[in-house]
């Protein structure tokens, strides 16, 4: 039985035994800086990850190996499973590891089940902050027990705040840094977490009005996506240039024009003027 709801309620439960292990980690007050040379590398020098990631990982594809034997798993840090039931569950085990590492009070566990590509739930959990998003398809949309829902404005997007990341590939960076001379002075302000789970989240529950990046791996978003849609969120994919082909937007649903229009505004100036 692959229900959507008892899914939901296995995440949940993993996702907070996962954030438990993680805030243990840290509870001694290990020095950040100690945590940071133990790190290890993975793309670039500035890709890390952590002892935290791997242990995630590792309770929570150990938990939903009890709970749902015969679903597959994809996780960020390596693990790999073939689904015998057609779920398959994407995990980031901790999502916004920079911050984690840097005692940067923004990382979540990540965790979301699809069936052929379809969304049925998703789970990110702020274990400092004790804020658990979650969805499931057909459910709505949660940050704890309170729904989330259009609000029912019509934001502005000169009013918008506007979540965005960068990359860890250096060429990748410089292709972002170039789009925002000409965001950055038609929005509110610009936010960086360093979290596309909970950036994805927040849109969900109106703390953004928007967020875009390019680059995101399944397991970045994953979850948040299911958080998003279910709130009523729109999302959509721009191809913005090299290195930016695939950016990921999610926005309140009056901001899909406007703000589409900004970004490849943007990437066709950047194109005029980098090459
Ligand atoms: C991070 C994302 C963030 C992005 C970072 C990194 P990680 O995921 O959540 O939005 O800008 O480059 O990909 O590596 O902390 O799991």
């Amino acid at each position: 039985m692959n229900a959507p709801e008892e899914l939901l309620s296995i995440a949940t439960r993993v996702a907070h035994e996962a954030g438990a292990h993680v805030l243990h980690l840290i509870a001694n007050d290990t020095p950040r800086a100690d945590l940071r040379a133990q790190a290890g590398r993975k793309s670039t020098r500035t890709d890390l990850v952590s002892d935290a990631d791997r242990e995630s990982e590792k309770v929570i594809v150990r938990r939903l190996g009890e709970l749902r034997p015969h679903d597959g798993v994809l996780g960020e840090e390596g693990a790999r499973k073939a689904s015998r039931s057609g779920v398959d569950w994407i995990i980031d085990p901790v999502d916004g590891t920079v911050n984690f590492l840097y005692g940067f009070a923004s990382f979540a566990i990540s965790i979301a089940a699809y069936e052929k590509g379809t969304a049925l739930c998703g789970v990110v959990y702020d274990p400092l902050r004790d804020e658990t998003y979650r969805a499931a398809s057909g459910i709505g949309a949660f940050c704890n027990e309170h729904r989330l829902e259009h609000d029912g404005r019509q934001a502005q997007l000169a009013e918008a705040l506007v979540g965005t990341g960068f990359g860890y590939a250096s060429s990748r960076r410089r292709a972002q840094s170039e789009l925002l001379p000409t965001i950055l002075p038609q929005v509110r302000d610009i936010r960086r977490q360093g979290a596309a789970a909970l950036d994805l989240c927040y849109v969900a529950a109106g703390k953004l009005d928007a967020y875009y990046e390019a680059g995101l791996q399944p397991w970045d978003r994953a979850a948040g996506l299911v958080v998003a849609a279910e709130a009523g969120c729109t999302q959509f994919e721009l191809d913005l240039g090299h290195d930016l082909e695939s950016t990921l937007v999610v926005c309140r649903p009056e901001l899909e024009r406007p703000l589409g229009d900004l970004l490849l505004r943007a990437a066709a100036t950047r194109q005029s003027l980098c090459g």
